[in-house]
């Protein structure tokens, strides 16, 4: 690879297929997104033309690759008078299927086709949601972008545009030398999300001056109309090619093109990406199949549409109609429900989920959006709503995208009248009253009223009678979502206290079965002690933290007795899990529920407490080496990991005991290089039973 030649001269053939290389490469990547190098080789080249371009700045050309972010900050926007005016579309604001019948009955009207002419031909595209700009390009080199503004001036913003990756600086091929595009700049919704991701950490970091966005139509118009170049080009954002402005030559002064569809072709081979969803549709039947199947597809596009835009595809045709005003006869925008809204908050209310979860809900005035009537959204937890500030009474935006729960965009702070305060998580679960608590480094508040708990029941019922728990066999969901739902039990002990009766009385339930509940109900209560714990759904203690619990403190009362502190003396309870089981047993709830599920015949056989300095190895460091004669290395492992001695995998100065079997190798060299004591088999199980 050759860059400047001996005597300091630049090759300039080396220099012009390096530009054509990066050129093409960045083409595959930020067009076609396919790309054909590693970034690293890319970067490799990027860098070696920078090098290049420093060493002789009188060999930059605006269109180098090297030439998307520069230039200084701007203390306004130049005007900029479009040759050819940039239109609006008409918008089909009837967002069912008449909206395409509607236009493919003026068109036909417009054009005097007979009833039975054969259907007209319409291209069909995104209406992508994001601003409209004006691309000029002259020899294929971009020169000029500007926005639309009113249609006839709009405002130059090249050095922003300049920064977009899809947009490129120069063209393939050989168009025309006078040729404007036109498109939509807009933000994909993973870049929106990272972005307004970036603005949250800046603004928790104390930046000054940084918000975050309400949605990516704003944030790429925010970008677009950035006075700082710089800034710009850390706001990722997208193009796509829809249409035309100036061109010269126009061949014998008509149109370049034949359809409409035919010029979308050719903007793809000069380097625009066009959306691959643009299709060809026959009459007004195939516009609304295609209205239709783009609509499902709405929400997993990766970026927002607001509609489908449909297009007479001949050119001809489109000159025959021409233009009303600024708009043209021969398009329009047939829209979809809009996704976003205007309301009024009437409320906040607290869910409480299935597993104690706290969720605020935002309680709205009645509004249609995303096709469907919204009353509630999600604020989703503390921090999220107090972000937002929502507050009782304000005017809020809400958003429903597909299928997901509606949410709380944001809110307009200036239309806040009334003076509600701002919002704070209750204390207590609004379901059962039991402490609601937020633990370290978690989003959420949680209900502790476990077994209490309305809103918890069904959920603590069936994590109760599992296998793995006490075992009920044979109640399963359908059972319990009808025992409460009927209201035959409300509480866990409850269970234990139906009769045959109240069982055989249910829907679907033969005499048999119900006799098999009341039987697996008896069996159950004879159980374990770490099934029991295990059983009652306290956080954070799964089966083996249940095991360690019982083996430490023997009986019940001890764990429902014991302190944070002496709980952290079990093997693997930490400070948050020793809270969590403290607050379990510190609602008379749940230790209300304990009782009735004793008194009700639940029994297991309790031990003595291991005393607390059960770990004799504490602070010991042992590494284990070559073939034990009747253990094997992972058995020793386990039994001193158990005595509370660490286990490493090399030897140095802090190790204690080196175990050592048979082919030993260098670990036992280094041992007695280091004069640190060796143990056998024996010794080690002498050492384990408390005996050296
Ligand atoms: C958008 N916004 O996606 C046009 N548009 O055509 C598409 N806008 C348009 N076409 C002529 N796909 C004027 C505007």
């Amino acid at each position: 690879m050759a860059g400047p030649t001996a005597d300091g001269k630049v090759d300039m053939e080396h220099l012009a297929a390096l530009r054509a290389t990066l050129h093409q490469h960045a083409h595959q990547y930020y067009v076609l997104d396919a790309p054909q190098i590693p970034d690293a080789e890319y970067d490799k080249l990027f860098r070696e033309l920078q090098a290049i371009e420093a060493a002789h700045p009188e060999l930059i050309s605006s269109d180098s690759p090297t030439q998307r972010v520069g230039g200084k900050p701007l203390d306004g926007f130049a005007s900029v008078r479009h040759t050819v005016p940039m239109l609006s579309i008409r918008t089909e604001t009837d967002t069912e299927a008449s909206g395409a019948h509607n236009f493919d009955a003026r068109v036909r009207k417009e054009l005097a086709l007979a009833p039975d002419a054969p259907p007209v031909e319409y291209v069909a595209e995104p209406k992508f949601d994001g601003l409209a700009i004006n691309l000029r390009y002259e020899h294929g080199v971009l020169v000029q972008a500007a926005t639309r503004g009113d249609g006839e001036t709009g405002e130059d913003v090249t050095q922003n545009i300049r920064t977009i990756g899809q947009i490129p600086l120069k063209l393939n091929d050989a168009p025309p030398p006078l040729l404007e595009v036109r498109g939509e700049v807009y933000m994909r919704l993973d870049d929106f999300a990272a972005l307004n991701e970036r603005q949250r950490d800046k603004i928790a970091q104390g930046a000054k001056g940084e918000k975050t966005f309400v949605n990516p139509r704003n944030a790429a118009a925010g970008a677009v109309r950035q006075l700082d170049p710089a800034i710009a080009a850390q706001r990722p954002l997208s193009f796509f090619a829809y249409g035309l402005g100036d061109i010269t030559p126009k061949a014998n002064g008509g149109p370049v093109f034949k359809t409409h569809f035919e010029m979308l072709q050719t903007l793809k081979e000069w380097g625009f990406p066009v959306s691959a969803l643009v299709g060809i549709a026959g009459g007004a039947s195939e516009l609304i199949a295609y209205h239709e199947r783009l609509g499902k597809q709405r929400d997993s596009l990766g970026f927002d549409i607001d509609g489908v835009v449909y297009k007479v595809n001949s050119i001809a045709l489109q000159r025959q109609m021409g233009f009303v005003t600024r708009e043209p006869r021969w398009a329009v925008a047939h829209k979809y429900p809009a996704q976003e809204q205007l309301t009024t908050v009437l409320g906040i209310d607290i869910q409480v989920g299935r597993t104690g979860k706290l969720t605020p809900v935002a309680k709205l005035a009645p509004v249609f959006v995303g096709g469907v009537t919204v009353t509630n959204a999600t604020l989703h937890n503390e921090d999220e709503a107090r972000r937002k500030d929502v507050r009782v009474g304000d005017t809020v935006i809400v958003r429903r995208a597909g299928d997901v729960i509606p949410e709380v965009v944001s809110v307009l702070a200036d239309k806040r009248v009334g003076s509600a305060a701002a919002f704070a998580m209750p204390r207590v679960c609004p379901v059962c009253g039991s402490a609601a608590v937020r633990e370290e480094g978690e989003a959420d508040y949680r209900c502790t009223g476990g077994l209490f708990c309305g809103a918890q029941r069904k959920q603590a019922i069936l994590h109760f009678a599992q296998r793995r728990a006490v075992e009920v066999e044979g109640l399963g969901e359908k059972l319990v979502d009808q025992l409460i739902d009927n209201k035959v039990i409300k509480t866990l002990p409850d269970l234990y206290r139906l009769g045959f009766a109240s069982l055989a009385q249910l829907d679907r339930m033969a005499d048999k079965s119900a006799q098999n509940i009341v039987d697996a109900l008896q069996k159950s209560k004879q159980t374990t002690l770490p099934r029991f714990l295990f059983g009652l759904g306290i956080r954070h203690v799964g089966e083996a933290t249940a095991k360690e619990l019982a083996r430490h403190f023997g009986k019940l009362d001890g764990i429902i007795q014991a302190s944070e502190e002496q709980l952290t003396e079990v093997a693997d309870v930490g400070p948050i899990v020793a809270q969590s089981i403290r607050t379990f047993f510190d609602q008379p709830h749940n230790r209300e529920v304990v009782e009735q599920l004793r008194a009700c015949g639940l029994t297991w056989p309790e031990g003595e407490p291991t005393a607390v300095a059960a770990k004799p190895l504490a602070g010991k460091t042992f590494v284990i080496t070559g073939t034990l004669p009747t253990m094997s290395r992972d058995e020793a492992k386990d039994l001193l990991e158990a005595a509370g001695a660490k286990v490493a995998g090399s030897v140095s100065k802090k190790t204690s005991y080196v175990v050592a079997g048979a082919e030993a190798g260098s670990k036992l060299d280094k041992a007695q290089e280091l004069g640190i004591s060796i143990l056998d088999e024996v010794g080690l199980r002498e050492m384990l039973n408390g005996s050296a």
